[in-house]
């Protein structure tokens, strides 16, 4: 190839790039030009890619950490050949288009993850180098994962969390591509990100080396020297030019985040040698350059699926698996009024199925004496082995969201985390990605309420069911008792298209003897758990551990001839997708006198028990002390639930 031709494949990533945002009147044209030589190199001589399968399960992973860089990565996709025509780059941004201001995981052929929130992309990486890595110890996967990534994801803590387990872990197969162009919106670095970020990263037990990013053949020694590496994760500083070209944008922040403009765009290409007045040029060598990348990629994946050697069973049951029916294996469980805590009943159900479920990789951020994560045979991945099925997150809880959703992304594992509710918080932005994207993650939260007593109010959730709730396309599920439990990781691993969060007590809770062969009910959100021998005066609404609250209010109001009915609802989002024939025939539109009760924040609950029903909950902050006190203290008793339904009644 010419040097010129190489020279016009570079720009016409730039130049695609500044037209698509210029059209669009809005959009980020800086990084695409300025990382044009470093994402040429990347995709045209090193990824392992097939642009005619973007599924290909050994496919390097690819990963535009710095999302508003969009462009770059649409460019690339439709240069190299993947299903994203011309038409959408001239649509970028605009609505039904493929392609969005950021990178959309499921929408865009190509796109690995969702990025856009910075961080998140480099951490999502870290998470795919360790199922690959997992299947590389277990198969003959053996790909690579690269990112690029910028200053502001290496700012963000997610990512800090996320590099220190990829050097703990030796993750060789990574290789990222940092765009160090000393510029973010407000300006230079130097206003508030100073340090050496290579001897971070050093420290951290990564191989770093420093580039010119605009020095094509440095750029391929780089990776070449990257790829022999082995066993540490790769981290090159490539010394860029934001808005590289633009005579009088380059280097600025002004090319950040908005167009260039018109006059600045013809500057820009003329000074690249192009010719000023065509728009959404692709020279016709460029584009046959590019679209090298289909006879190569299709070369390789049919030499890979070629050398199939007996190992590939595990690929195949991991990434080719339908519904595994687990109701014979997960543990059923009699009725017992003393009864056992929904955590210790969910560690019960992941003993039955955790080597079961293949491609089932289990963590936690450090509590796993708590969350009861690990299961009867567990083996944790760690860089002498990363054969096993379980995690070591250590206390980094937004990395092990974000790691999750890498692994999810990747394809053939089925992630599953532990932490305490109260720290969802540390987990939220990683957990409304896997909602956004529609991946199955699992999140096993426990030490659900007040209920966990003397480690008071930091430790106690309050309004964290109801943040979690307002999640879009998030399920969350807070069982009653152990059949519960046990039904609930049925419907977490039954549920393809989006996170779980499984909200566990700390505390012990009677098994019903009515759950037995729960699993159908508690599928559809909320059900009848006990009911009134003929019609009921009130409904009584409750969640997790407040079920029992709830039945002995509904005991104790029968005993007073008051007839009410209990229903258990452990998911507010799956009872909201029935139909309304069984929503009334649970919830009927006649009984007014509704008494919903969780030991947490009332928000939200007035959708179930209408203006005229109360709710009892707790809008406030904990306190340490026993828990039975708490309740106690904080009004969460049969009575109080027994009073305000006698209370509604005269309504
Ligand atoms: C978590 C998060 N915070 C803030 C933003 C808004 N934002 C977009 S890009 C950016 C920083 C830009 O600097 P850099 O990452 O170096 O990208 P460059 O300017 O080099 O394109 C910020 C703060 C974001 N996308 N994500």
């Amino acid at each position: 190839m010419t040097s010129s031709l190489e020279q016009r494949c570079v720009d016409t990533i730039r130049t695609l790039s500044m037209d698509a945002v210029q059209k669009a009147n809005s959009g980020h044209p800086g990084m695409p030009m300025g990382m044009a030589d470093v994402a040429f190199v990347l995709w045209t001589e090193f990824l392992r890619h097939n642009p005619a399968n973007p599924h290909w399960v050994n496919r390097d992973r690819f990963v535009l950490s710095a999302g508003h860089g969009s462009m770059l990565l649409y460019s690339l996709l439709h240069l190299t050949g993947y299903d994203l025509s011309l038409d959408e780059i001239k649509a970028f941004r605009q609505w039904g288009s493929k392609t969005p201001g950021h990178p959309e995981h499921g929408l865009t052929p190509g796109v690995e993850t969702t990025t856009g929130p910075l961080g998140q992309g480099f951490a999502n990486g870290v998470g795919m180098a360790i199922a690959a890595k997992h299947f590389g110890a277990r198969s003959r996967m053996d790909h690579h994962v690269y990112a690029i990534v910028s200053d502001g994801d290496l700012m963000e803590g997610v990512s800090q969390e996320a590099a220190s387990i990829a050097g703990h872990l030796g993750l060789g197969n990574l290789i990222y591509l940092y765009d160090d162009n000393k510029i973010t919106i407000d300006g230079s670095t130097d206003l508030a990100f100073t340090e050496d970020v290579l001897k971070r990263f050093q420290a951290y037990g990564w191989h770093t080396r420093a580039i010119d990013g605009h020095d094509r053949d440095d750029i391929r020694h780089a990776i070449a020297e990257a790829q022999l590496v082995g066993d540490k994760p790769c981290l090159i500083a490539c010394r860029t030019q934001i808005g590289y070209g633009s005579p009088n944008k380059q280097g600025s922040e002004e090319s950040h985040g908005s167009p260039l403009g018109e006059a600045e765009i013809r500057l820009t290409k003329e000074a690249y040698g192009w010719d000023p007045d065509l728009q959404f040029h692709i020279p016709d060598d460029v584009l046959a350059h590019f679209r090298q990348a289909l006879e190569k990629g299709a070369a390789l994946e049919a030499a890979w699926n070629a050398e199939a050697d007996g190992r590939d069973a595990y690929l195949e049951s991991c990434f080719q698996r339908s519904a595994m029916d687990l109701a014979t294996l997960l543990p059923a469980y009699a009725a017992d009024a003393k009864g056992i805590a929904s955590r210790k009943a969910s560690g019960n159900a992941l003993d039955a199925i955790g080597t079961a479920v293949p491609g089932l990789i289990g963590g936690t951020a450090d509590l796993g004496g708590s969350n009861l994560t690990a299961f009867k045979g567990f083996h944790a991945i760690q860089k002498s082995d990363y054969s096993g099925n379980y995690l070591h997150h250590g206390v980094r809880e937004h990395a092990m969201g974000a790691i999750m959703n890498g692994m999810a992304l990747h394809g053939g594992v089925i992630p599953y985390g532990g932490t305490f509710l109260v720290f969802s918080d540390y987990c939220r932005p990683a957990i409304r990605m896997a909602a956004l994207m529609k991946i199955r993650v699992i999140y096993v939260f426990t030490h659900d309420s007040i209920g966990l007593g003397e480690d008071g109010p930091t430790h106690q959730p309050v309004e964290h069911l109801a943040a979690l709730r307002a999640i879009p396309n998030n399920v969350v599920l807070r069982p009653a008792d152990a059949n519960e439990t046990s039904a609930a990781w049925q419907i977490a691993l039954d549920r393809t298209d989006g996170p779980t969060c499984l909200v566990l007590t700390r505390q012990n809770l009677p098994t019903f003897a009515q759950t037995a062969d729960v699993g159908p009910k508690a599928a559809k959100g909320a059900y009848v758990l006990a009911d009134a021998d003929g019609a009921p005066e009130a409904v009584i609404l409750a969640t997790g551990s407040e079920v029992a609250i709830a039945m002995q209010a509904h005991e104790q109001l029968a005993a007073e001839g008051v007839p009410t009915r209990v229903v258990s609802m452990p998911s507010w989002e799956l009872f909201r997708k029935q139909d309304a024939a069984y929503r009334e025939a649970v919830l009927p539109a006649t009984v007014r006198n509704r008494v919903a009760i969780e030991a947490a924040s009332p928000f939200g609950w007035t959708e179930w028990t209408g203006d005229a029903g109360t709710v009892i909950g707790i809008d406030h902050f904990g306190e340490s002390a026993p828990y039975q006190v708490l309740y106690r203290e904080f009004g969460l008793t049969p009575q109080a639930v027994a009073e305000a339904v006698k209370r509604g009644g005269s309504h």
